[in-house]
Order: structure tokens, then sequence, then C-alpha cells
């Protein structure tokens, strides 16, 4: 049997602007967060490795976007770096910035790769962060206005915008859990943000809209299906609640243009409900998306909780369920994280028996493998491991369109192996080897594998090689 996908489909990859540009004080570019937070704290961040020691995209655009071609992506997506573009969060825009930008939108489409570019990955200009980030609406206001600068700028050419990756990431990191700057921990401050970020989003995508310039504007949401321990009530009930605060608390507002009801009064009961001020609910309305883009890495898995919480204990989100560790899980042991790739055949699955069936495609789905030059042979790493990881997820991607979902295309995280944020190189994810030192660049065989698979629109089952 052959694996076929419908014509049209989008075969790519996806990276970031602040994971892969690198040049992050040079040309005009403010510092962001992570600039600050490692110029700080670097022993947080793996080796000591910050946001200065990149792939070099800046300056090797020319050569990357080469590579792209050779990979058969017919579609790409990055980010434009707020802090680049507009170096004090609002203002004057930056010439140099400005040319850069340019440059890789024309190369790509010249080589025949549509660019899918996305307004925020996690990179809060330091500026706007000094005045509160999103928990102060003038950064609200400030990001929309970059957001229209963007499309006025490159939006004779850019026909496929996002608004946010991940929003909730930094709510988690910043917020919640310490793992982004701020290094806040605080429930009512991580709910401002969230509910900040979706303004921001609602008012880019009215910006976009009120220009007619005949593309699409989607969101880019990290969905963790949540599964419970058992049938038992008490565990599907704290499944329940955890599908609440982690995908439908941006899911409904992206697709519906509202909050669930439970999920509002959830909050109200304990307190925490951001304030929404007139004309809050009528522009969430307007934010309902052209097209989702779906990152799935791993599932969540949920039981519920021993004991009730104390009142006295800061109020989380695990008052509400805790995490459950199924025996016999297949894990990725190198990020921890549980590999199940029906999952992304449940989220296509949600999406179209529950919320209509949207547009979407996957956005990111990846592996990262530590110490991955053990697998060299002859030059090029044997990622084996990782083509079966692709496979394998493509395969219920493919089950999803067949039963009918709007599945358009599937992105792999990442193009070339880049930095990952506190965890710097220690995990790597690329279909292309990035040799830090001397910044060479070699195809690796999953690769060589997506190529084939990309040019082929598909892939046999049986075939280990991708080629039929
Ligand atoms: C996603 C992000 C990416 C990327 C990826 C891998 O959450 O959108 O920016 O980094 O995850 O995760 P990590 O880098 O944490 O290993």
């Amino acid at each position: 049997m052959k694996y076929q996908f419908p014509q049209g489909f989008w075969w790519g990859s996806a990276s970031s602007a602040p994971q892969s540009e690198g040049a992050s004080m040079e040309d005009g570019k403010s510092a962001t967060i992570w600039d600050h937070w490692f110029a700080i704290e670097p022993a947080r961040f793996h080796q000591r490795i910050g946001p200065r020691d990149t792939s070099g995209f800046y300056r090797r655009w020319r050569e990357d976007i080469a590579l792209l071609r050779r990979l058969n992506h017919n579609t790409f997506r990055t980010s434009i770096s707020w802090a680049r573009l507009i170096p004090q969060g609002r203002g004057e825009v930056n010439p140099q910035a400005v040319a850069f930008y340019n440059n890789v939108i024309d190369e790509l489409l010249a080589q025949g790769v549509t660019p899918f570019i996305n307004l925020f990955h996690f990179d809060m200009p330091l500026a706007m962060q000094q005045l509160g980030g999103w928990e102060n609406r003038a950064v609200v206001e400030a990001y929309a206005a970059f957001a229209d600068v963007c499309f006025q700028l490159f939006g004779d050419r850019v026909k496929h915008w996002f608004t946010f990756n991940e929003p909730i990431v930094p709510v988690e990191g910043g917020y919640l859990y310490d793992f982004h700057y701020p290094n806040v921990v605080d429930f009512k401050r991580a709910a401002v943000v969230a509910f900040h970020t979706m303004l921001a989003h609602s008012l880019a995508v009215r910006h976009y809209r009120a220009r007619n310039q005949d593309g699409e504007i989607g969101i880019i949401l990290n969905l963790t299906p949540s599964y419970s321990r058992s049938s038992d009530p008490d565990d599907v009930a704290a499944a329940h609640r955890a599908d609440l605060l982690f995908n439908r608390s941006f899911l409904d507002p992206a697709l519906r243009g509202r909050y669930p009801q439970e999920l509002v009064r959830l909050l109200g009961a304990y307190g925490q409900l951001p304030t929404c001020r007139a004309g809050d609910a009528a522009l969430l309305k307007e934010g309902v998306v052209d097209l989702l883009g779906i990152n799935y890495y791993q599932p969540r898995r949920i039981k519920s909780r021993e004991s009730p919480a104390d009142p006295a204990d800061l109020f989380m989100p695990e008052w509400f369920f805790s995490p459950y560790e199924m025996p016999g899980r297949k894990m990725n042991p190198y990020r921890g994280w549980e590999i199940y790739e029906k999952g992304i055949y449940d989220i296509l699955t949600n999406l179209r028996e529950n919320y209509a069936n949207p547009r979407c495609f996957i956005s990111e789905n990846g592996m990262g493998v530590e110490d991955e030059q053990r697998f060299e042979q002859h030059g090029q790493i044997q990622d084996d491991y990782r083509i079966a990881f692709i496979r394998q997820h493509l395969q219920w991607v493919h089950r999803g369109i067949q039963e009918g979902s709007h599945c358009l295309g599937y992105h792999m995280w990442t193009f070339i192996d880049n930095w990952s944020w506190c965890n710097a190189y220690k995990n790597r994810y690329g279909f292309v080897q990035l040799d830090r030192a001397s910044q060479r660049r070699a195809i690796k065989k999953s690769g060589e594998w997506f190529a084939a698979v990309a040019a082929d629109n598909g892939f046999a089952e049986e075939d280990n090689d991708g080629r039929s």
C-alpha cells in the first residue's frame, strides 16, 4: 500500500528567527528577553550557549534556502523578529531588517518554496518586557502595530501568516513553571498573559483583514491531547480539566472566537480570571483563524489527584489533576517526552468532530536526539529513528485525511539543527546536521528520505528508504 497524500500537500519544515538567525545584537536588532536572560543568567543555558550562537541564518540565508530546495520543500515556516524589525518594540522600523526579510522572502519564492511567516516565537523585545510584557495592554497594541507593519511591507508576497507560535508556552514558561524569562510563578498573572496574547492575536487578525491582501492568517498551537489513566470518573474529570486549561484555553478562542464557559467558571470560582473590558469579547470573535497550525510532540497523560490541593498552597493547574506515567509508554529519553503517534490523529479527529473541521496542517512534529554524531557513517548521520518517527506519524495523518480531516500539510521541526532555548544544542532536531564550529551543513539520512517523500507526495508502507 502507498500512503499517497492529496495533491498540493505542504511538505516542509519550521524554524524561528530567535533559534536560527544569530546576529542577535547586530545590524540594529535590539535585545529580546532571551538575549537579556542569557546575559544575566548564562548558567540556565545548556553549556552556556546563548542566542547569539545559532546556525547563522542571518548571514547564510541563501545557502540555507538552497538546502530547502534540495530537501524538496514546497513550503517553509520561519518568523520575523519583532526586535529586529522594530528595535524599540514600537516606532522606528529598522531598514536593515527590512532588507534582510525581503531577501529571504524573495529567495524562497525564487526557489519555489512558499514562505509561511510567523510573527512571535517566544521572542518578546526586552523594551516591551520592561513595560510589563503581555501583562500590559500597551504591549498588545504595540504587537498589533508591528504585525501591521509586516503585512504592509511583506504582504504582497507572503500569503500565509501566523500571529503566534505556541502562545501557551510563554505563559507556562514565564509565569508558571520557570523555564522562560521573567521567571514569575503566579497563576493570575499567567491568566492575564494568556488572555492578552489572544487579544493581541485578534487585533493582528483585524489589521490583516482590513488590508484585503488576498492571503490567510492563522495561529500555531501546540496541542497535547489529554488521556485519562482509566475510565474512572475522577480520572476522566481530571483529564477534562487539563484539556480545558492546556488546549481549549487557546483552541476555543482561535476557532470559536470565545473561551469555554466551563473554563471561565472554573477560574472564576478560584478568583483567577483576568479583567475583561468592553470590546474584548467582540475583538476575540474577530480572531477566528483561516488556518490552524498544529504542533504535536507528545500526549498528556492524566490521573486524578490522590488528595485535594491544600488551599494554603500556591494556586496551580495541578490543583485539578496529576500527571500520570503510563507503564510501558514509549519515550524519547533525550527530551523526556512520550512518543505516541496516534495522538496526531486524535487531534485531527477532535477538530473534525468538535470544531467544524477547520483548515489545518501539522506545523511541527519532531524528535530531538542527543549526541547524534554517534550515528554518523561516511559523513552522514544515519537517523533511521527519525525516519521511523516521521513515517509513523504521517501514517496517522494520512488516516485522518482519509476520514475527512482538512489537513493540508506536514512540517517537521526542524530544517537544520538549531538553538533550542535553555537546551541550546543538547538535542538535535534537523534534517540537516550543523557542525557548530565550522558551520558546515550536511543533509542527514532523514533529509534525503523526506525529500523523496515530498517528491513522490507519499511513501510506500514496506519501504524503509521511502523510495518506490
Ligand atoms: C516547540 C517550539 C520550537 C522548538 C520545539 C522543540 O515547542 O515551537 O521552538 O524548540 O518545540 O522543543 P525544544 O527546543 O524545547 O526541545
